[in-house]
């Protein structure tokens, strides 16, 4: 059953061209509530482990180093179907697959630094909200 709950990063490339305001502007317009939020920074060890599920894949390595390499912003996102209308909202991985009028298409540099991340599954947005949130952060 699907939750209303998801949780997103601001990541470093979209962080460092200042647009945090246009990225949650676009969040809060397409309807979604911020539960929790931070600003923070993660060591490559934090990314390692937040990223784990990616271990075996090539860009591993590469998506550590970038995803440790300048402040974050990270929060947790709540609306009915909050898992699949984010991902819609931030379109493919790849920005040059992304729909026009997503956050990715508007915002991102590249694959690896494509401007924000979004939980794949409601078991995965439960298990990042986690990582970042304890439950007197959440509101
Ligand atoms: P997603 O963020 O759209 O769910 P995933 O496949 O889960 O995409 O990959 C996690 C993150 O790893 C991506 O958001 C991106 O930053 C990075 N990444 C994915 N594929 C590549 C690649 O082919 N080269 C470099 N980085 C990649
Ligand atoms: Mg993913």
């Amino acid at each position: 059953m699907a939750t209303n709950r998801t949780f997103t990063m601001i990541k470093p490339d979209a962080v460092e061209n200042n647009y945090i305001g246009g990225i949650l502007k676009m969040i809060n317009e397409a309807g979604f509530r911020i539960v929790a939020m931070k600003y923070t920074k993660l060591s490559a060890e934090a990314a390692g482990k937040f990223y784990e599920i990616h271990k075996e894949r090539p860009f591993y390595g590469e998506l550590v180093n970038y995803m440790s390499s300048g402040p974050i912003v990270a929060a947790i996102l709540e609306k009915e179907n909050a898992v699949a209308d984010f991902r819609t909202l931030i379109g493919a991985t790849d920005p040059t697959k992304a729909d026009e009028g997503t956050i990715r298409k508007i915002y991102a540099k590249s694959i690896a630094a494509n401007a924000v991340h979004g939980s794949d599954s409601d078991e995965n947005a439960q298990l990042e909200g986690d990582f970042y949130f304890s439950k007197l952060e959440r509101f």
